[in-house]
């Protein structure tokens, strides 16, 4: 690490700030194509480390449990503003610390333990707070899970409709986090009607994409959208949960004083600058050449001979299943990460191998469209993973290393956001 960059730090702990200064090489020289993952802007970073990281606040602007939250209060209701303005909702909460904990306030607000709740299932694309076993929210409620089709990839609304029907969730939640196609809020409005259950959309992956208007608002359809702050949005590690008036106590008792402390304030002002950034006409288009970009690497990919789940996108992210490669998901992403293309492996639905060496790797255009990558890139995007797949398979790491230097050399051509220039 430059210590002009971060001089205290690297005064202070030149340990600590090597690795720092290790993981911003890392990111500046990597193709990183974890859906999830995305670089936050210069003015994100400055706002998420400022002294507003000294005070505890808890209570909400205007009734706050502290004294001196003059600046703080004003911070918060920007923020909050903000989130109402370019989500058009009634109410934002932007105190959970990260898109879990905001689901599990969804939970404290609108159920009881043992009440039954409706999700997708993880190795379906769902998440683990959406009742899935082994998380929190499946063992203290009764998840009931619905998935996609076989053969299409894709919901099946009818099916959904009559597990409701059947099930009477008190809560269904729908997106997920390795979902490639749209998600048709509409129908599960009528759905969570007909069920008399509690609509909740987890559109953490695609907030960004909503923000800028390329993927259709859950807005007016459902009664909570619970999003993280950090994926497509661009904003710092965060959360926030967006309601309609009449849900509004409930979600805040909820958040505070039912699961939390004190909100991470240097977090909010983090979310108050990427929710202003979002708003921006630069954000729309964005969002629009990530979905762009996702789809013209899929048809790459499918112009390469690999098999997608649901058969392409219509958003930032792409599931390949790698089943009829013969290389196994982990394997692929390891010898990927080892060619400086960061992925993660990832099952895919109704997968015979077990989650931790799972048949798939999701992939996704986040990053790679904030340093500015365009659609003319990513047939090349789609080679490298395709040589690195083949050299897996051969077992042939010279053949990393090489895309890993031609990855590197691009990579360079396109600064991201929020890094030190090489
Ligand atoms: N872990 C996140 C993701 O990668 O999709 C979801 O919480």
């Amino acid at each position: 690490m430059s210590a002009s960059r971060h001089p205290a730090l690297s005064a202070t702990d030149p340990e600590l700030a090597s690795f720092v200064a290790a993981e911003e090489t890392l990111q500046a020289e990597t193709l990183r194509l974890i859906p999830s993952e995305n670089y936050v802007s210069a003015a994100v970073l400055e706002a998420s480390g400022t002294v507003l990281q000294n005070k505890y606040s808890e209570g909400y602007p205007g009734r706050r449990y502290y004294e001196g939250q003059q600046n703080i209060d004003r911070v918060e209701a920007l923020a909050v503003e903000r989130a109402k303005g370019l989500f058009g909702v009634d109410h934002a909460n932007v105190q959970p610390y990260s898109g879990s904990p905001a689901n599990l306030a969804v939970y404290l607000a609108f159920a009881k333990p043992g009440d039954t709740v409706m999700g997708m299932a993880l190795p379906m694309g769902g998440h683990l707070t959406h009742g899935w076993g082994v998380s929190a929210t499946g063992s203290w409620f009764r998840g009931v899970q619905y998935g996609v089709q076989p053969g299409t990839g894709l919901i099946d609304y009818d099916a959904v409709r009559d597990q409701a029907l059947a099930e009477r969730p008190k809560i269904i939640f729908c997106g997920g986090t390795a979902l490639p196609r749209t998600i048709d809020f509409a129908a599960f409005a009528s759905i969570a009607e007909e069920a008399g259950s509690v609509l909740v959309a987890d559109v953490a992956h695609i907030a960004g994409l909503i923000a800028g208007g390329a993927h259709p608002s859950p807005a007016g359809h459902v009664d909570v959208i619970s999003t993280t702050t950090h994926k497509t949005l661009r904003g710092p590690r965060g959360a926030m949960l967006m309601c309609r008036e009449e849900h509004a106590k409930a979600i805040d008792k909820a958040v505070f004083p039912g699961l939390q402390g004190g909100p991470h304030n240097q977090t909010t002002a983090g979310i108050a600058v990427a929710l202003h950034e979002a708003a921006q006409p630069a954000f729309v288009s964005y969002a629009h050449a990530v979905v762009a970009n996702a789809k013209a690497l899929a048809q790459a990919l499918l112009e390469r001979g690999f098999d997608l789940v649901s058969g392409g996108t219509d958003n930032h992210l792409i599931l390949i299943d790698l089943t009829g490669k013969d290389v196994p998901g982990k394997v692929a992403a390891k010898a990927l990460d080892r060619a400086g293309i960061v992925v993660n492996y990832n099952t895919v639905p109704f997968d015979t191998r077990k989650p931790f060496d799972p048949s798939g790797i999701r992939i996704g255009t986040p990053s790679l469209t904030s340093r500015g990558l365009g659609v003319d890139h990513m047939p090349r995007v789609a080679d490298w993973i395709a040589r690195a797949v083949d050299a897996a398979a051969k077992g042939d790491e010279q053949a990393l290393s090489v895309i890993r230097a031609e990855v590197a050399d691009i990579m360079a051509a396109f600064p991201a956001p929020g890094l030190p220039l090489s």
